[in-house]
């Protein structure tokens, strides 16, 4: 069994698209560890997009995730790292396959509804970054 790090960025939750993802999440039949709407600090989302730094669009993303609530989501499952970014489709809506996320409720790269860890070593520092220890279900 896996675990990922799941969320639903600020559009997303500002667009009222919360209950449709998380749907989806339990219709796959992931399992839901850790579910909360939070605000993310600076701190936490300059650490969170750490490997973007120096890329052009990065005050902006960090101003865009920050600019409102997000949902962090901790999913466990079997292949729920592959399996969930399956489920999100590319990161440029404009090429991510029909019946995915974001082709299904996003058309620009800056706000494409969801995030997920892309290897397990993301999932473990992306949980670790946003869920306290014994707040995730055994
Ligand atoms: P993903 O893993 O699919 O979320 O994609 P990345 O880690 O490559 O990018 C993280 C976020 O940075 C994207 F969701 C949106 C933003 N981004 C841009 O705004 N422009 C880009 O060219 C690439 C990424």
């Amino acid at each position: 069994m896996e675990r990922t790090f799941a969320m639903i960025k600020p559009d997303g939750v500002r667009r009222g698209l919360t209950p449709q993802i998380l749907a989806r999440i339990q219709n796959k039949g992931y399992r839901i560890v850790g579910l909360k709407q939070m605000m993310i600090s600076r701190e936490t989302a300059e650490a969170h997009y750490g490997e973007h730094r120096e890329r052009p669009f990065f005050g902006e993303l960090v101003d865009f995730i920050t600019g409102g609530p997000v949902v962090a989501i901790a999913l466990e499952g079997e292949n729920v790292i592959s399996g969930w970014r399956a489920m999100m489709g590319a990161t440029n809506p404009a090429n991510a396959a029909p019946g995915t996320i974001r082709a299904d409720f996003a058309t620009t790269t800056g706000e494409n509804v969801t995030h997920g860890s892309d290897s397990p070593e993301s999932a473990e520092r992306e949980l670790g970054l946003f869920f306290g220890e014994g707040e995730l279900l055994k």
